[in-house]
């Protein structure tokens, strides 16, 4: 198991979708077009934004939320979000050479991901949707890990147990409903862990999400609702998802609602931090709402440039996460060249190992797609094991009498 994204833990523990079925948009038109919020909250919203470093490299203070953090931990911050940023290019770049079938970048979401990443506790649990890299890293995940599913020799990747990371999950919004489930077990076993949901803004329009932020809600279970809205669902923009800023949701259902700069780690890991201990404290639900922005194409099969504007994205390369931060750590005297240059040293290394362990990653057995179905097995999936059998073997029957001739 892994080694770089678990060097701060204390205690170790154990589509290919089309890119739109309407006709290309060129960009321009999308921009004109728009009216909504996508890049551009209304000013009143803004000011709600929870913050503690401005886009600038400021360290600024919130009445509700702060943080101390050590000269360690905020470097370990920068190192977390450097090496997941390089870890996903390396990933991208491995898909267009053929080695994986598809990916999704996080690029951008590097705050929102370490910070909230970094607020767990070993013993809490978080669920996933297929984009958190950085929160698999901070769990310990082994990145090649996360490869292999996108790869397509397993059949998820890791244990979710040994790193309370479940599975990507792929079916948009369904794991806020196995998240709400596990922390009403959670609650039920009387134990103080809390339980962390990822989604994003298009899944908040889901009824899955719907139904978890009830169930949680009306038992006061130990779980977070951690929404990144990027801005958009594949070329849907927020405002086709929601009358309000997402946050503002949370009320109708009996529970509070915040919105952070999600391109700030330091508010990102402040406010979890909060969310988590009301969650462990018996007070319920949270839905925080991280404001950032998708830099890249939803996934390896998208073109971003046909339904948005290059403007957008380049309003949001003005308030990056991991320029914020070296800034700051720069103008307080917290980093040094010879720290920099380690950083970038060790992002070298974690492309070198990931692109050689993708690389010598054998194929799977192509029968152990019926593994793991069923837990005592089934009639129906013995059935079709013994046809496939039939089907592979007939190609070999083929070759031999080819041979034979
Ligand atoms: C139930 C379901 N409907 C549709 C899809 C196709 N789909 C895959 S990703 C996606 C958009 C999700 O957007 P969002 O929730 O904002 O997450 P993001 O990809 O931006 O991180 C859709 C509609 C799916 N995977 N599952
Ligand atoms: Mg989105």
């Amino acid at each position: 198991m892994t080694v770089e994204g678990t060097a701060q833990r204390k205690n170790a523990r154990g589509s290919s979708k089309r890119t739109t079925a309407k006709k290309a948009t060129p960009a321009k038109k999308a921009s004109s077009a728009k009216t909504g919020t996508a890049g551009r909250p209304e000013q009143a919203e803004q000011d709600q934004l929870v913050q503690l470093l401005t886009p600038e490299g400021k360290r600024v203070e919130h009445p509700d939320y702060s943080i101390d953090l050590s000269p360690e931990e905020l470097r370990g911050l920068y190192r977390d979000m450097v090496l997941t940023r390089q870890f996903d290019a390396e990933a991208t770049t491995l898909q267009r050479q053929g080695e994986l079938g598809l990916w999704a970048s996080l690029l951008g979401q590097e705050a929102a991901q370490i910070g909230s990443g970094r607020a767990l506790r070993d013993d809490d649990y978080v669920f996933p949707t297929y984009r958190e890299h950085g929160v698999a890293w901070c769990r310990g995940v082994d990145p090649t890990n996360l490869l292999g599913m996108f790869r397509g020799v397993n059949h998820g990747g890791w244990d979710p147990n040994s790193n309370n990371f479940h599975l990507y999950t792929i079916v948009i919004g369904s794991q806020t409903l196995h998240a709400t489930g596990y922390a009403m077990g959670v609650q039920k076993d009387g134990s103080d862990s809390a339980v962390i949901a990822y989604f994003g803004d298009g899944a908040s329009s889901q009824g899955d999400v719907a139904e978890s932020f009830t169930f949680s809600a009306v038992y006061n279970a130990p779980v977070v609702f951690f929404c990144q809205n990027n801005q958009w669902a594949i070329s849907e923009p927020t405002e086709k998802q929601t009358r309000v800023p997402l946050y503002q949701r949370a009320r109708g259902f009996g529970f509070p609602g915040v919105r952070v700069d999600g391109n700030d780690v330091l508010a990102c890991l402040a406010v979890t931090k909060a969310a988590l201990e009301r969650a462990r404290t018996g007070q319920g639900p949270m839905l925080i709402e991280a404001f950032t922005y998708r830099m890249g194409a939803h996934t390896t099969s998208d073109d971003p440039t046909r339904y948005r504007a290059d403007e957008e994205r380049a309003a949001w390369e003005a308030k990056d996460p991991i320029q914020r931060l070296r800034v700051y750590l720069q103008s307080e005297g917290l980093v040094d060249e010879a720290f920099l240059a380690s950083i970038e040293e060790e992002s070298v290394a974690l492309g070198k190992r990931v692109r050689e362990a993708v690389r010598a990653m054998p194929d799977p057995d192509h029968m152990a797609i019926f593994e793991n179905v069923y837990a005592d097995g089934h009639a129906l999936v013995d059935e079709e094991r013994a046809q496939f059998a039939a089907y592979q073997a007939s190609f070999a029957d083929a070759d031999a009498s080819a041979e034979g001739n």
